[in-house]
């Protein structure tokens, strides 16, 4: 059992709650844990992970108070100062972003659950030794929403630009919004390009990155902000484009968010890496990404936490 379009909520109301496995106030999110039933007329369910985040306000609809508020009351009130509760009115903007994930696999758990975090310091030796062995294992299955857009199988209506290098053996790609983003808020725009490979080629992270990247990788620079300018009238400047290491995905992806949504979790020090750092360091440096010792958190749940923990101990200096 899946979605029907009109039929949404009946589905959703099946959920039966089993654990909350993260919340965080600030973002106003929270992420559930629980099931779902896998069929119409059995009794089977399966794991299922809903994460449900408010969505930001819209400077549009703040125009008129009165019309997006439906009650209001005084909390307190102290000189020139002043506290309420209020509630919205319906809107035709939702008020929630919904993200489910159903069947959720242990791995998927794991990444959604709230874990404490440790860094550590990638040399190309522990790359060659735990890591690329790591996402050597991962099965295709765990990127097929990848393939699935790249094959215009799902989310085709949604592509904004497509560069079809790959069919002339560079390395093309195509630029989607993120399944974050609620397509609407523009303060919280956030987009995604992810590569198409040509022919018997792959690409799967920032450590695979060399010069012959640098066409691809200005290619995306230059076309997200035409987009995001043309489209959402986002100004020169007014995007961050940067790149997970480690990312959830191995299969090369730029994350292009608004430069004014600060403070997502995977926006930070030790996750992630500027395009614009990236596409520099390259200019200076071809190979750079094969000789660089690259630092990371990487949470307890993650499979690289136990090996790599260890083998920090190994490392000289
Ligand atoms: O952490 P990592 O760098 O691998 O980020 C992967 C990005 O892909 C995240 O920002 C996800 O929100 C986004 N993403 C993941 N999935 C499964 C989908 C999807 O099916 N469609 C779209 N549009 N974005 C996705």
């Amino acid at each position: 059992m899946t979605f029907t379009v009109g039929r949404e909520l009946e589905f959703l109301g099946n959920f039966q709650l089993t654990d909350v496995i993260n919340e965080d106030p600030v973002a106003h999110s929270i992420t559930l844990l629980g099931t779902l039933p896998t069929g119409t007329d059995s009794d089977k369910r399966d794991r299922a992970i809903i994460t449900l985040q408010k969505t930001a306000f819209d400077a549009a609809e703040l125009e008129h108070l009165d019309s997006l508020l439906a009650s209001v009351k005084l909390l307190e009130s102290n000189d020139i100062y002043s506290w309420l509760m209020g509630s919205l009115k319906d809107r035709d903007n939702s008020d929630l972003k919904i993200n489910v994930i159903f069947p959720a696999t242990d791995v998927h758990v794991r990444k959604y659950t709230r874990q404490s975090l440790i860094l550590v310091r990638e040399t190309p030796e522990l790359y060659e030794r735990i890591v690329r062995p790591y996402i050597d294992a991962f099965p295709p299955s765990r990127i097929e929403w990848v393939q699935n857009i790249l094959d215009h199988k799902k989310e085709v209506e949604k592509i904004l630009h497509e560069d079809d290098s790959h069919l002339r053996g560079g390395f093309g790609y195509l630029i989607i919004p993120d399944m974050k983003w609620d397509l609407t808020t523009v303060s919280a725009l956030y987009l995604v390009a992810l590569v198409h490979l040509p022919p018997g080629r792959s690409l799967r992270s920032l450590r695979e990155l060399t010069q012959e990247h640098l066409p691809l990788l200005r290619s995306i620079r230059r076309h997200a902000a035409r987009i995001a300018n043309q489209r959402w009238n986002v100004p020169d400047g007014g995007l961050r484009l940067f790149v997970h290491y480690q990312p959830s995905y191995y299969h090369f992806h730029v994350h292009i968010v608004n430069a004014n949504y600060t403070g997502l979790a995977g926006q930070s020090v030790g996750q992630a890496h500027l395009l614009d750092d990236v596409i520099s360091l390259l200019e200076l440096d071809g190979d750079i990404f094969q000789k660089l010792t690259l630092s990371y958190n990487l949470g307890s749940q993650h499979a690289l936490y136990t090996p790599m923990q260890a083998a920090q101990a190994t490392l000289t200096s």
